[in-house]
């Protein structure tokens, strides 16, 4: 069995990881060929996004059919071969579980639609006049959330595309459907279960407009959320010793998340929150560009890390729909090993699980897409409209994609410098990006100062190292606008994590009570070969990162 303190998980967005038909859509069969390689990372679970029956309107996060694998990634024989494999290789196999909303292609929308008053309980449906919403609030990815159904004089909810209908999770029968669902996959064999946007799956009693915001406060952390991933819990996972279980919980507070993960409550092993990662947004709009604000991601990081005490977070900076951290946060043009090494150093050494991105481990970029013809995205293309009808220039709103659109993560994984980075061998569903003549596995894998090696040895470090995966936490350096600091303790053990965020030399004073013990310290992992030892004073290079054991 696992201890998922200890672990680390891989995300795999298989459309993009690696393609073994030429068709140019990553498979099942992709993954299996590179378990290898993952092995030598030494992650522990592989976190797969949705691959059931799809029109693909959000990749795969619109579901048709719980129950099977979409032919574009193989069948349900190469999806067991995948579960034993990994197994193989200690690699347990964590799955996408989108129980928010369905297609509305799944069998259960169209029957609802057909007039079936059993199905229509379960989605959500309001009676309201046309052309008058029943509220006013905002789909996630642009426009009203309610969609007019003529035949009914009704509309139906769905907050993310309109053809991904919300499911009403009040009704008794589709919370039993969804245990019916869980537990296939449990069966066969899958150990991790990561539940889409599930913290607003419980809906306010009353459907009423949102005079103040975009109606999220009204089904965030919803009324009955605690009962229903209570209920989950007990009805599927619970029932298992060795299941870890993530949440990812959108616009979440962190009173909710310490209940979420608290074990006492058994909900879920632990939470996605998205907090540090909205430091870009121009009052908070996402659809802005704007320097990330450091001071406001350090105070996020302490708050999340230090309050969350009888709770457990997950510990991400990239994922399938966020830009590539090292073009966000980082230089991936001079400084790209140093940046990306850094910034994988600060969020490893804290207190929870790491999430490693695909593609992540080598330094991918964003692609830097030129024309708006090469997104391929439902919310980016949605937001590319909306900017457009604003007023924005096409030139203005490129910039803003290139900075912000999920398809930034969603180019295909660079594999060696043949053509199509070795992803496919026919045309690669979504243009790949053209720095990897640069940065691509084979190359890491050469190169034994890579970002890939880093990796590597973070993740053993939490493997090695007790303080790193159980110890308590503690920011220092509060004031200091270039350096983010922190130290893990467990009994006499400390471990001193200093993080320069920027391309600049900067000085730093280290606190007495650790710059005293500078006899007895080492160095655990560092981004420069002659890293200083510790010392009162310590000038570090640009994004210089070292990790002390005293
Ligand atoms: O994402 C939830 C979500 O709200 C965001 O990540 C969203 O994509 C972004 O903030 C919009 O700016 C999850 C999945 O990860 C995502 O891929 C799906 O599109 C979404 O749910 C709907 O299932
Ligand atoms: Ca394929």
């Amino acid at each position: 069995m696992k201890d998922f303190k200890k672990s680390t998980i891989y995300q795999i967005y298989p459309k993009s990881f690696y393609d073994t038909n030429g068709d140019g859509i990553g498979d099942l069969n992709g993954v299996i060929e590179k378990l290898d390689y993952l092995k030598n990372l030494g992650i522990d679970y592989i976190w797969l996004t949705p691959f059931y029956p799809s029109p693909q309107v959000d990749n795969g996060y619109d579901i048709s059919d719980y129950y099977n694998i979409d032919p574009s990634f193989g069948t349900l024989e190469d999806f067991e071969k995948l579960v034993q494999e990994a197994e193989k290789r200690d690699i347990y196999v964590m799955l996408d579980m989108v129980l928010n909303h369905t297609s509305t292609e799944h069998e259960w929308f169209k029957k609802a639609i057909s007039g079936d008053r059993k199905y229509k309980d379960f989605y959500i449906f309001k009676e309201s006049e046309k052309d008058t919403p029943p509220t006013n609030w905002k789909s996630k990815f642009g426009g009203n959330a309610w969609e007019y159904v003529e035949k009914f004089d009704e509309y139906y909810l769905h907050l993310f595309d309109r053809t991904q209908a919300d499911l009403n999770w009040d009704n008794e029968e589709v919370r039993n459907e969804i245990y019916g669902v869980v537990n296939f996959w449990l069966k066969k064999g899958v150990k991790g279960l990561r539940f889409d946007v599930i913290n607003l799956i419980s809906k306010p009693e009353k459907f009423e407009s949102d005079t103040e915001g975009d109606g999220r406060r009204f089904y965030t952390d919803g009324p009955k959320i605690h009962d229903y991933l209570h209920e989950l819990n007990e009805n599927t996972y619970g029932e298992y010793e060795d299941i870890v279980t993530v949440g990812e919980m959108s616009s979440t507070s962190l009173e909710n998340c310490i209940r979420y993960s608290n074990p006492e409550e058994k909900e879920l092993s632990m939470v996605f929150n998205f907090h540090h990662l909205k430091v870009d947004y121009y009052k908070g709009d996402k659809w802005t560009v704007m320097d990330f604000d450091f001071m406001k991601l350090k105070a996020l990081f302490k708050t999340w890390q230090e309050e969350i005490q009888n709770g457990w977070n997950a510990l991400f900076w990239c994922n399938h729909d966020q830009p590539r951290i090292v073009s966000r946060f980082g230089n991936d043009k001079e400084y790209l090993k140093e940046s990306a090494k850094m910034l994988a150093t600060t969020i490893h050494m804290m207190r929870g699980t790491p999430y490693v991105y695909q593609g992540e481990e080598i330094g991918m970029t964003n692609p830097y897409f030129d024309s708006i013809e090469k997104y391929r995205d439902v919310e980016s293309i949605n937001y590319y409209n909306i900017l457009k009808e604003q007023g924005k220039s096409e030139e203005e709103i490129l910039q803003i994609l290139k900075a912000k659109s999920r398809d930034n993560s969603r180019t295909p994984v660079q594999w060696d410098d043949s053509e199509n980075a070795g992803f496919t061998k026919g045309e690669p569903w979504i243009p790949v990006s053209s720095e990897y003549k640069r940065i691509n596995v084979e190359q890491a894998l050469k190169d034994e100062d890579s970002i890939f090696y880093h990796y590597q040895k973070l993740i053993r470090l939490r493997k090695d190292y007790e303080v790193i995966s159980n110890g308590s936490i503690k920011f220092i350096l509060e004031e200091n606008n270039k350096v983010l600091s922190y130290v893990r303790n467990l009994g006499d053990t400390t471990v001193l994590v200093i993080n320069n965020f920027y391309g600049e030399s900067t000085k730093v004073e280290i606190p007495d009570e650790y710059a005293n013990k500078s006899a007895k310290s080492k160095i655990l992992i560092s981004n420069y070969k002659d890293s200083s030892v510790l010392n009162k004073e310590l000038n570090l290079r640009p994004f210089e990162s070292i990790v002390y054991h005293i």
